[in-house]
């Protein structure tokens, strides 16, 4: 373990809560560096997903029975839980839980989306979206006529402000921004582009799958409208995402999906909605992964937001100093020194993203190559395709050392 990080975080003991870790290909112990992707789950996460199936499982508000009380509680409570993580002081009713940050998005897109807009309007996006966004709103787009716009990203992989203000208009009705790139690592001014959407009259949703894992945020100091993110990428389980939304517009929006536990009251000739955020979470919900998720925020905080944030800049700062070495390497993104989340996309001159990624695979080294499901972006970017690497809470600068010696065999290998 390398000294800066001791210093931050104890990783050493950090790792030992993940036996995934330790395991070996070929002989190598793995490096994984796909972290943007999934984290991984650690020993007290998977412990609480044993111990609900062990002890209390049943489903959630039918029952009179104690098991059934538990879990509704337990589930309800979770709710309370992501809330105080994410600074969401309207507790549980501000809070939905869904299967990810897609099913999020797709929430707002049809509920909202599709009642409210119309071809008078605009829906501003980042040309950083993830295909999350960028899809939904396009598809949004399409049925309801309202048009699409993208802000620049400036040369520096930073986002175009001046662009943002020209594209943010009155006839802007919905603003949908990643807060960190999943590709480029930017971190977007989320409050500052709530401020011009509030002050045009427009909503904003800031889509935080890679921040809410990665570094402290409040929804309320960025004063987003709408809040995006997935269990998978904080140490929770898979399954499982969270709508955040100002209680006055999940009040005033109606549901997107219908069916039982959304009701409080039905008749052949019509139903009435239940109460937040259960209105918006049709069916039996996502209890056990609810619950898991919100010992995964406690997780999280035991370790502390600040402190992993600073992490992972530091590791992101050395795979930057380590990658940009190197002529035939080209990194993207805000450069060197610039605030990043923890992760690195770029491209070895000679040989393909998925070719590396197949040759660091031999070395045990986990990364991910493709899109990275932002292929509008890797359009400007003039390449089909990136490597990336991504970090997390467990992650050393021994391991970026691996990666970039293992880049270096591929450089041989394709010579
Ligand atoms: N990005 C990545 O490897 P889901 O799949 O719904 O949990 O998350 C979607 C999503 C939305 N926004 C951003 C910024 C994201 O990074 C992701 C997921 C993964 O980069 C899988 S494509």
């Amino acid at each position: 373990m390398g000294h800066s990080e001791s210093e931050l975080l104890d990783v050493a003991s950090i790792r030992e809560d993940f036996p995934i870790l330790q395991r070996e290909f070929g002989g190598q112990q793995v490096v994984y560096l796909d972290n943007a992707a999934t984290t991984q789950t650690p020993e007290p996460i998977v412990e609480t997903i044993a111990d609900y199936y062990r002890t209390t499982n049943a489903n959630v508000h039918r029952g009179l029975h104690q098991l059934s009380q538990e879990a509704s509680i337990a589930y309800e409570d979770a709710h309370d839980r992501v809330a105080e993580f994410i600074g969401a002081s309207g507790e549980r009713e501000e809070i939905v839980f869904t299967k990810n940050t897609t099913e999020s998005m797709n929430v707002v897109a049809y509920a909202w989306g599709l009642n409210e807009l119309g071809p008078e309007d605009e829906i501003v996006l980042t040309e950083m979206e993830h295909h999350a966004s960028l899809v939904t709103w396009q598809q949004i787009a399409k049925k309801t006529g309202a048009t699409c716009r993208y802000i620049r990203t400036a040369e520096d992989g930073t986002l175009d402000m001046d662009h943002a203000r020209e594209l943010i208009t009155d006839d802007t009705a919905m603003v949908s921004v990643v807060h960190v790139s999943n590709t480029l690592g930017t971190v977007n001014p989320v409050s500052q582009l709530a401020d011009i959407a509030h002050d045009h009259g427009a909503y904003i949703f800031v889509d935080g799958a890679q921040s809410v894992p990665n570094r402290p945020v409040d929804v309320e100091a960025i004063d987003a409208d709408f809040f995006a993110f997935s269990g998978h990428k904080m140490c929770g389980p898979t399954g499982i995402g969270v709508l955040y939304g100002k209680k006055h517009l999940l009040e005033e929006m109606e549901p997107y999906l219908y069916g039982g536990m959304m009701i409080k009251k039905v008749t052949f000739e019509d139903s009435k909605w239940n109460d937040l955020p259960w209105k918006f979470e049709a069916g039996t919900p996502v209890i056990c992964q609810g619950i898991a998720l919100a010992a995964a925020c406690d997780y999280l905080d035991d370790i502390g937001m600040e402190r992993i944030e600073r992490h992972e800049q530091r590791l992101a700062d050395y795979a930057m100093e380590r990658l940009t070495e190197q002529e035939d390497v080209e990194v993207y993104g805000p450069p060197a020194g610039h605030e990043r989340g923890g992760l690195v996309s770029f491209n070895l001159d000679t040989v393909h993203a998925h070719d590396l990624s197949s040759i660091l695979n031999d070395s045990a080294v986990a990364i991910r190559a493709g899109d990275h499901c932002t292929q509008p972006l890797h359009d400007t970017l003039g390449v089909a395709a990136s490597a990336r690497a991504s970090f997390y809470i467990y992650n050393t600068r021994e391991e970026i050392d691996k990666l970039v010696e293992a880049v270096d065999d591929a450089r041989q290998l394709f010579a």
